[in-house]
């Protein structure tokens, strides 16, 4: 692992006023950040749940502008439990979300601590958003700021656009990955004539496990040019592997840290989730440059190990600030945290790969 020069939880639940009536707080993680003004503005996934209960039955909660926070009520006897995120129903085999999840924005001076709660709640708008909104990624391009999210409904798990200049007032874009597809970053210029992104499709005809891919655009809402970039190699990442945190250009290439989880033998549920680096081509950022050889960040501290969903740091976000990468990202689906690496030690932990372009 890469030394830690400081670890902070900055977020729990319990910092969270419920915005649903009937509804508890149980997470506040996977945050978006970027450098905003003299401050760092950070976007924070909240999620809740219900808290009514009903024999013999479980809630799903969702969530319409027109009708407000609403419950579905599952019978208990056709559902299979082995993960807290979801309930998987026996007789169809489809799942149903535990929560719902909006977005809420929060300011901190130092980037360790949280200043400021009463930022904008940003809560689900469309028909592809009735299950939450979730998992936020914050590129500024030019004067703007643009943030992917992940939009879950019954219709699956797709990534929508969003832009703001000032964090008070956002413009919804609508859908740029249909489902599925998760975990879309951004790169923070046009590169050969064209806007890029890493992106996370899910196949349900599956070869291997989930795979990070890029993608071109000449205005950010039409994508095109789709190319496989990372396959899982190691053994942190057998299990999935998707993007963290938008690439920053740096001497070497662009500098983005990913995700990967890890099965547990012969369990069915989330894995152990940790992070690796990249660093992609300036001029084609589909030839990986170099990788960090394993993990760089991995569960650590209590409250990255025991919460919703146990041994999860997930990158989301990375600003630099005196030498130091601060590494926003959720802790174990519950909280939020922030790391501080030394920017030149994590740089020469990237090895060179034999063959930059073979990652089939
Ligand atoms: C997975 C997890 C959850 C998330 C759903 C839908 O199950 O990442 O946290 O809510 O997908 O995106």
């Amino acid at each position: 692992m890469l030394q830690r020069v400081f670890t902070q939880c900055m977020l729990r639940p319990g910092d969270f006023e419920p915005v649903g009536e009937g509804f508890k707080v149980v997470g506040a993680f996977n945050p978006g950040a970027a450098a905003f003004d003299d401050e760092v503005v950070l976007m924070i996934r909240v999620v809740e749940q219900p808290q009514q209960s009903r024999d013999g039955y479980e809630p799903s909660p969702r969530y319409t502008p027109q009708d407000g926070f609403a419950i579905d009520w599952l019978d208990e006897e056709d559902l299979e439990y082995y993960d807290p995120r979801v309930f998987h129903a026996r007789s169809t085999g489809f799942k149903r979300l535990r929560f719902i999840s909006y977005l809420k924005v929060v300011r901190s001076r130092d980037g360790k601590t949280i200043d400021s709660l009463d930022g904008p709640t940003l809560l689900p708008e469309t028909p592809y958003e009735e299950y939450g909104i979730e998992d936020p990624r914050i590129t500024k391009i030019g004067q703007t700021y643009y943030i992917t999210y992940v939009a879950v409904s019954r219709h699956g798990v797709n990534t929508s656009l969003m832009s703001t200049t000032d964090f008070a007032h956002f413009k919804r874009h609508g859908i740029i990955f249909p489902p599925e597809n998760k975990d879309v970053l951004l790169f923070p210029e046009k590169i050969a004539g064209d806007y890029m992104a890493m992106h996370r499709p899910v196949a349900s005809i599956r070869f291997r496990p989930p795979e990070m891919w890029l993608a071109r655009s000449p205005d950010l809402i039409h994508w095109g040019g789709h190319e496989q970039l990372l396959g899982a190699e190691n053994t942190f990442e057998n299990s999935r592997l998707g993007g963290g945190t938008p690439p920053v250009r740096t001497e070497r290439g662009w500098l983005t840290l990913y995700h990967g989880s890890q099965r547990r033998e012969g369990d069915p549920g989330p894995g152990i989730y940790s992070a690796g680096g990249l660093l992609l081509d300036l001029q084609n950022p589909k030839r990986i440059l170099a990788q960090t050889p394993g993990a760089i960040m991995t569960p650590e501290e209590p409250f990255e190990t025991t919460g919703f969903v146990r041994d999860v740091v997930f990158p989301t976000a990375t600003v630099e600030r005196d030498g130091l990468l601060y590494v926003y990202y959720g802790a174990a689906d519950e909280n939020t945290g922030v790391v501080g690496f030394e920017l030149d030690a994590l740089m020469q932990r990237f090895e060179k790969r034999a063959d930059p372009v073979a990652t089939a």
